[in-house]
């Protein structure tokens, strides 16, 4: 049976490719689910892609993945990447591997998103690619887990 990926989203990614494209881009959440989708058949993964804009729906989505013993979890918390614990403390007690993404370049923005919650309870962390990022950590997992199978030429 094929391991399920959890993709989840957090706060405003809804809004994705309807404005800020200078930071975010011109793709919407319905391209990075179609990418998300692509890359995990490659490797045999199934996706399950979530948003959210409630931080409780994100710790249950959190708390599936664990219950399901997904392969993994890419996770976009948006601006909860920087305000919560209770993310944080979710992903720190399931055992799936977790990787955090950001389109943006987190570090080359305002201070205040310099910090992330996420990135110590993270396996890696990827930010600055845009929506590439999501797809560059959906390959990263299949490395990091053994289950990579190498794109077609
Ligand atoms: O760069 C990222 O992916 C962020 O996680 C995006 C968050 C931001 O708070 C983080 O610091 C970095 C914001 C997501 C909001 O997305 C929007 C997309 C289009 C228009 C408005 C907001």
């Amino acid at each position: 049976m094929a391991k399920t990926v959890y993709v989840l989203n957090g706060p405003n990614l809804n809004l994705l490719g309807t404005r800020e494209p200078k930071t975010y881009g011109r793709a919407t959440l319905a391209d990075v689910e179609k990418l998300c989708r692509e890359t995990g058949k490659r490797h045999k993964f199934e996706v399950e892609f979530r948003q959210s804009n409630h931080e409780g729906e994100i710790v249950d989505a959190i708390h599936e993945a664990g219950a399901e013993q997904a392969a993994g979890i890419i996770i976009n918390a948006g601006a909860y990447t920087h305000t919560s614990v209770a993310i944080r403390d979710a992903l720190a007690a399931v055992e799936v591997p977790v990787i955090e993404v950001h389109i943006s370049n987190i570090f080359a923005r305002e201070s205040f998103r310099h910090h992330s919650h996420i990135a110590p309870v993270a396996k890696a962390s990827l930010c600055g690619f845009g929506v590439t990022g999501y797809a560059l950590a959906i390959d990263g997992l299949a490395a990091l887990t053994g289950t990579r199978h190498k794109a077609k030429p």
